[in-house]
């Protein structure tokens, strides 16, 4: 036994140095905690499925910041980025920030309901909302915290947003902010990268003790993880190079409780920024190659979709509709129906899922922009969401006509989608396939049958004059193997 113990430390050890090799050596030290891998790929794969498949879920960021909706002692903070960055963008300490904030946050009564029907109708299969933001106040009724909404308005908003995203038949994620504005022992001098107002100032309550915010920020996401029943997604948000993981988070602990209260929850990897975590520095567009599912698993690109995909890594791009997350009254530039509909397409031919932002107002209730947007992308969806549910990336080069996405093998046979954008003028379109056995095209909104011709090196499919969908239409093309 003694023997079998002395040897295990050894491995363990040996294991840790390995695992250490490729890190920086400011990080050492944190990587001796890593865990060991428990999960199989059979394990893990199923814990994916429904969101591998799902490609499409909604976005919400509300919260204080949603009332202010961009304006500060009656100017405009700016009139693009970030809004629910507003505290940091005046400089404002909390105090001051919940007293102009507070007053302006007032959830309607069916707010949630509303949410849960424009994401049920575009065609999405999941909701993540934020249930605590930078700002640090939390939707919920928290016993650890006097800054949320069970003692600011006596209701309990994440049970209500969850109730609601049920009745619907949609997955629940938890956006949780790991930054907070709010605590007094969060320590912001430990990072100059990390997002604080007060950064560069001294602390205004004497030296902090930043392990009790980190008591705090597992306390409070034990009472999220089991107060509501099944969570199905956590996307922490978010750490730096010189600020994460074990040193600024707890990493590992914090991990070891969600999942041990939701043993199915799908996790980003926000709580870390390191290469094994599928970072590869600062910024919203460092995405590495590789991505260790112990720190996660997902990868989240920001305001971009990675051009050719994260072949192997299973990643989500999320993206605002204008430019702001939390609500603006000064952001007009809205994206067109068009251009969402094709990042969807996009996304989704990239073998990604496109987690699209709504920024509701203080009273909860949605911008028309945005209902209306999620409306068109809901009918282009009840008409061709087999093309983007449930399918895979492209097998083909990049196309100059538009996109394509895999659907499932049926008896045998191969099915490709192809979504086309550039409706080609002399009606015949170009696939790069070669020798394609057997093809059998037709349109997926009408069934109906388009003429092929398969080539040796491409295969032409007849189009009429005309484009059925100016946005994109779809083309089912079956294969025989
Ligand atoms: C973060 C939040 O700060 C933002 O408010 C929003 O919630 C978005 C979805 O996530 O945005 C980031 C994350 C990382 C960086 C910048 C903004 N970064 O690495 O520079």
């Amino acid at each position: 036994m003694k023997t079998f113990v002395i040897c295990l430390v050894w491995l363990t050890l040996l294991g840790n140095m390995l695992l250490a090799a490729d890190e920086p050596t400011a990080v050492l030290t944190q990587t001796e905690k890593v865990p060991a891998k428990v999960e199989s790929t059979a394990d893990r794969d199923a814990r994916m499925k429904w969101w591998r498949e799902a490609r499409f879920g909604m976005f919400v960021h509300w919260g204080l910041y949603s009332g202010l909706a961009g304006t500060w002692n009656g100017k405009p903070v700016g009139k693009k980025g970030g809004m629910e960055w507003l505290q940091k963008r005046v400089g404002a300490d909390t105090d001051t920030y919940a007293e102009k904030a507070i007053p302006l946050f007032k959830p309607s009564e069916d707010f949630a309901q509303q949410w849960a029907k424009l994401a049920k109708e575009a065609g999405c299969e999941y909701v993540v909302f934020t249930t605590k933001h930078h700002d640090g106040f939390a939707l919920h009724d928290s016993k650890v915290t006097d800054f949320d909404a069970g003692s600011v308005l006596q209701r309990d908003l994440v049970k209500e947003i969850v109730t609601a995203l049920r009745a619907e038949g949609l997955r629940v994620g938890f956006y949780h902010s790991v930054i907070d504005w709010h605590h007094d022992q969060y320590a912001y001098a430990n990072s100059k990268q990390l997002p604080h107002p007060l950064r560069g100032k001294p602390y205004p309550n004497g030296e902090r003790d930043h392990s009790q915010y980190i008591d705090f920020l597992h306390q409070q996401t034990h009472e999220l993880f089991s107060s509501y029943g099944q969570i199905d997604v956590v996307w922490w948000d978010y750490s730096s190079v010189d600020f994460q993981g074990e040193k600024a988070w707890r990493a590992f602990d914090l991990i070891k409780q969600t999942r041990e209260l939701q043993p199915n929850i799908l996790m980003n990897n926000r709580l870390f920024r390191l290469p094994k975590a599928g970072f590869s520095g600062m910024g919203t567009h460092s995405i590495s190659e590789k991505m260790d599912s112990r720190y996660g698993d997902f990868s989240t690109p920001e305001q971009h979709v990675p051009p050719n995909g994260i072949p192997g890594v299973d990643w989500e791009s999320c993206m605002t509709m204008n430019t702001t997350w939390g609500y603006s009254d000064h952001d007009h530039k809205w994206k067109t129906n068009q251009k969402l509909i094709r990042t969807l397409i996009d996304v989704a031919s990239k073998g990604g899922n496109y987690l699209l932002n709504i920024g509701p107002y203080g009273d909860g209730t949605v911008p028309s922009q945005s209902v209306s947007s999620m409306g068109a992308i809901g009918k282009w969806m009840k008409v061709n969401g087999d093309s983007i549910r449930a399918t895979t990336a492209s097998p083909l080069p990049k196309l100059d006509w538009g996109r394509c996405t895999t659907g499932a093998t049926v008896d045998g046979k191969k099915r490709l989608y192809l979504h086309v954008f550039k409706w080609p003028s002399n009606g015949s379109l170009s696939v790069p396939l070669k020798a394609a056995n057997n093809p059998q095209a037709s349109l997926l909104a009408t069934g109906e049958k388009l003429e092929c011709d398969a080539g040796a090196d491409s295969l032409t499919i007849k189009l009429s004059s005309y484009a059925l969908d100016k946005v994109a239409t779809v083309i089912q093309l079956d294969l025989d193997q």
